[in-house]
């Protein structure tokens, strides 16, 4: 259902020529005209009451691509098909930034193996050595103190590009607290048998590129971002090169 409504937002409008940045927001406008009755009712409620029914893509900015195609001879369970094409814009209301550059970031690896915490945030999104936090083997999160309460859109986050993996048992939450013990709500959880114990979830596996991971998080209230994962294909440790939030100040 997350992904299934920007998909559907775009195919409506959007056809192959609409990739290009600048047509974009064109699109978007284009959108809200021409959508169907029922569909404008889902636009209008992803934005909170007030905030009017015009939406626009969230700026995405990706980094370079460190690889090309699609990855063969990952024998990965429940793996998602790669999407063979750029993926859609996701539309949020307008104002909307990423407001995790330069926050804090805490770890249940507060001496990374490689790098810094800080690097979670820096907004260098690069898929090289050197730009990426390298965390301890087995379970670990980093979490996200945005130092004050947003609307969250969208968490989209980059463990590793720099050739393809897959991280295991990827969960995604929010909270009101550094803790996780107020109000957590969880946006992705590919645990499909809950090995960490935070419920078992029916988000796929997938492929790590330089586009990340993108979650809808639908406008939920939310102080603390944390991103928990358990190793990946190629080794156990577990990898960060950014983590940014989409969002605004919480009225
Ligand atoms: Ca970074
Ligand atoms: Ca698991």
């Amino acid at each position: 259902m997350r992904m299934t409504r920007h998909i559907r937002l775009s195919r409506t409008t959007v056809g192959p020529s609409s990739r290009h940045v600048a047509a974009i927001g064109i699109a978007a406008l284009g959108v809200l005209c021409i959508l169907p009755a029922a569909l404008q009712a889902q636009a209008a409620a992803q934005a909170p009451a007030g905030a009017g029914a015009q939406l626009v893509p969230i700026p995405i900015q990706l980094p370079k691509p460190m690889f090309e195609g699609t990855p063969q001879n990952l024998t990965v369970p429940n793996l998602q098909k790669p999407l063979g094409r750029p993926r859609d814009p996701f539309l949020a209301p307008p104002g909307v930034t990423n407001v995790a550059k330069g926050k804090k970031v805490l770890s249940s690896d507060m001496e990374p193996v490689i790098g810094e915490l800080a690097q979670v945030t820096d907004g260098d999104k690069k898929g090289v050595e050197g730009s990426f936090v390298e965390l301890g083997p087995g379970l670990q999160y980093v979490t996200i103190d945005l130092g004050a309460p947003y609307e969250v859109y969208a968490v989209l986050f980059w463990h590793f590009h720099k050739t393809p993996r897959v991280y295991f048992d990827v969960v995604v939450q929010l909270a009101d607290d550094a803790d996780f013990k107020k109000n957590v709500r969880t946006l992705f959880n590919n645990d499909h048998d809950n090995t960490s114990g935070l419920g078992a979830g029916k988000d796929m596996n997938y492929v790590e590129t330089a586009e990340g991971k993108l979650v809808d998080a639908k406008g939920s209230r939310a102080r603390y971002v944390r991103l928990y994962s358990r190793g990946n294909n190629a080794n156990e440790l577990n990898h960060y090169v950014e983590v940014e939030v989409f969002g605004r100040p919480a009225k």
